[in-house]
């Protein structure tokens, strides 16, 4: 009786978050019966086998008594879409593909685990993209560059093998299958050359046919320079013949053995890789010479934009200056991939002005999942809100070919993932909440935030509504908050530098690149603050369509959001909202600081609706993040104080830390490292 009553009682039970939103509702339901038309049930081929698979997501988590039936249908909408329709309780799964019959499986699946199921007639889904892809930036040796969450699920550190755990892959691609996602980059895009050895491909194409069934697309990133450093040529130059040949070859080889291979993720001519500028070749040269080598197998190439040459005038300006004069000169199998905005996954940037300029060569948003710099998965951080605000600008202002996202086509999305090998994949539990939104913002990036974090909420923690009103209020929230502790109004990249996490205002070792120092970008000084990119500073809102331009060049039209971006602010200068720059400043911080604690605070509300486990964890995280919204603000306020030489504003608190201190005790990340998935039970 008592164990009974202990397993009945959701709150009672001990959840390490493995299950992700994928928990058990039915399992094996005898009520629900699921039958399908037109493929043969024993065959083995692949479509059949992912409808094989939606046929026992159905069976195992529908615990509705109904009768499912999964239809293919030439005429469905889109070949991933679906259609799911309703009488009494016949329900048809139609869809021209086996993948859209396991994305309309895992769609009625999530209606159910959020109360939203179908009563009747009919609705139909089509992805606004057709590559919604993963970027795992993960080592052969196991590491991942900016992960959080333990180390690689592919890659072993012992002998730099890839993982054999099909068990573990199975349910990678099942959860990365349930929100959509259809292709995934298995390696960092700072790429070693070994992954296209032939030992790395056959290992490459044993992940690749794990994932199949689930619709899923295996990618590598390259190493430019691959030829010559495989010891296979003396050159890599783009427009050398054997150059060309032995990209062909390998093309072929890797096709042999992967005949549904996405293709590659190049990372060239960027802090420190190589690429075609080694040669005196443009980005076209070399992206062209790959998409022919990968063009006779259907292969794509996604060419980063992230460039920058040291201590340039303004770093933001750079992508646009070297890809804007090649637009249109790329092969029709090349998308250039362009992080969201134009320095590096600043908790808010405005939106990278490529995305708005580029009319003929199609672009594809980069996001990066993971928390480089919002607090790695230590910080509660919701990054919905984030990456529709740049949507939202995208839909604004785009003009050209790439303003066909105003009708919610983009050619493809990459999210730069944050899984790792820990228990609950992500080395936090709401970080997961992220890996979710990537999936159903690529799927359909109308969905609002609020909705996204309501189906996760209910998917994963909790049902009840009083409880999931709390949680969601604070995750939507979140993202705006960690602006306002860590980076208020435009201010960008004054990070403690190497790992990204606390603030370091002052960081300047000697030598150091000057645009890897805080200072290129806050420019504090006696006058003022922010970074004068005006048409009197470096002239970077020009690269923005001409009313956007116009809005951010001038002081009283920039939103406030990014006043600091675009603007060297006096520090009394009055802003449009009637305060001085200094003021507003300090408010913002104490805003973000008070957000912060709510959070604590309210998250305490909810012990009774989540398992012990998950809501300690979740809220230790909650009480650290408030604790370094402190620090951030009292190193911030100090430090810029230097240069303002104001008081703080009448009412604002005490600091709690000196600046000495704060610059001499490096806000750390200690404890905070998740167990690893070896320490399931
Ligand atoms: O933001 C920087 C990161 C690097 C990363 C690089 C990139 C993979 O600090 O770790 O390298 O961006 O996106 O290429």
């Amino acid at each position: 009786m008592a164990t009974l009553l202990l397993i009945t009682s959701v709150a009672a039970m001990a959840d390490n978050g493995h299950q992700l939103w994928l928990r058990q509702t039915g399992l094996d339901n005898p009520a629900c019966n699921v039958t399908q038309k037109a493929f043969n049930p024993t065959a083995t081929d692949i479509e059949s086998q992912t409808v094989r698979i939606a046929m026992s997501e159905l069976l195992a988590r529908i615990s509705q008594k109904l009768n499912i039936q999964l239809e293919k249908r030439a005429d469905a909408p889109g070949s991933d879409g679906f259609t799911i329709s309703r009488r009494g309780s016949n329900i048809t799964i139609s869809s021209a593909s086996g993948t859209g019959l396991l994305y309309g499986a895992f769609a009625l699946i999530r209606m159910q685990a959020t109360d939203t199921m179908l009563k009747g007639g009919s609705v139909t889904e089509v992805p606004a993209s057709p590559l919604r892809i993963l970027n795992h930036w993960d080592n052969l040796n196991g590491t991942i560059e900016r992960g959080y969450a333990g180390r690689s699920i592919f890659w072993s550190d012992k002998g730099e093998i890839i993982s054999q755990n099909a068990p573990l892959l199975v349910e990678y691609a099942r959860a990365n299958a349930s929100i959509g996602i259809n292709g995934t980059v298995l390696n960092n895009v700072n790429a070693s050359p070994k992954v296209l050895t032939t030992d790395y491909l056959k290992q490459t194409a044993h992940v690749a046919r794990i994932l199949r069934p689930y619709g899923i697309k295996v990618y590598l990133s390259i190493n430019f320079a691959s030829p010559k450093a495989l010891g296979d040529l003396t050159t890599a130059d783009p427009l050398d013949k054997d150059v060309a040949a032995w990209w062909k070859a390998k093309a072929k080889e890797i096709y042999d053995l992967i005949p549904d291979f996405g293709g590659f993720l190049v990372k060239a001519n960027s802090e420190g890789e190589p690429g075609p500028g080694d040669y005196g070749r443009t980005h076209v040269e070399g992206a062209n010479m790959l998409a022919a080598a990968v063009k006779p197998y259907g292969g794509i190439i996604m060419w980063r934009a992230f460039v920058y040459a040291a201590n340039s005038p303004d770093r933001a300006k750079q992508a646009y200056e070297e890809f804007m004069p090649l637009d249109g000169q790329f092969a029709d199998n090349v998308i250039l991939q362009v992080k969201n905005g134009p320095v590096d996954f600043q908790p808010r940037e405005p939106i990278h002005p490529l995305f708005l300029s580029m009319k003929k060569t199609p672009v594809m948003p980069e996001w990066q999942i993971t928390q480089e710099y919002l607090g790695h998965s230590i910080h509660n951080v919701f990054l919905a809100p984030m990456w529709k605000e740049m949507l939202d600008d995208w839909r604004t202002y785009g003009t050209g070919a790439n303003r066909s996202f105003a009708d919610m086509k983009i050619p493809a999305i990459a999210g730069v993932s944050n899984i790792g090998n820990s228990v609950n994949w992500c080395g936090s539990d709401m970080a997961q909440a992220n890996w979710y939104a990537f999936g159903r913002l690529a799927w359909n990036p109308a969905i609002s935030s609020e909705k996204i974090a309501q189906e996760f909420i209910s998917q994963t923690l909790t049902k009840d509504k009083k409880a999931l009103a709390v949680i969601s209020d604070i995750m939507l929230r979140s993202h705006e908050a960690c602006v306002s502790y860590m980076m208020p109004m435009g201010l960008h990249h004054i990070f403690a530098g190497g790992h990204h996490y606390g603030p370091e205002p002052w960081y300047a070792p000697r030598g150091t690149r000057e645009d890897w120092l805080p200072r290129y970008y806050h420019r504090a000084d006696s006058v003022g603050l922010g970074f004068d990119r005006t048409m009197r500073g470096t002239g970077a809102v020009a690269e923005y369509p001409d009313e956007m331009a116009k809005k951010l060049d001038d002081f009283n039209l920039c939103p406030e959001k990014y006043l600091l971006w675009f603007h060297h602010v006096g520090w009394q200068q009055t802003l449009p909202n009637g305060k001085n720059l200094w003021e507003t400043l300090c408010a913002k911080y104490d805003e973000g600081v008070r957000e912060a604690e709510d959070f604590a605070a309210k998250w305490a509300t909810v012990k009774q609706y989540i398992d012990p486990e998950r809501f300690a964890a979740i809220g230790s995280r909650y009480d650290r993040q408030a604790k370094d919204a402190w620090w951030w603000r009292d190193a911030c306020l100090l430090y810029f104080q230097q240069f303002s030489q104001m008081p703080l504003p009448e009412g604002a608190p005490a600091p709690r830390h000196n600046l000495a201190d704060l610059m001499r005790f490096h806000l750390a990340i200690d404890n905070y490292t998740a167990p690893d998935m070896s320490k399931l039970p």
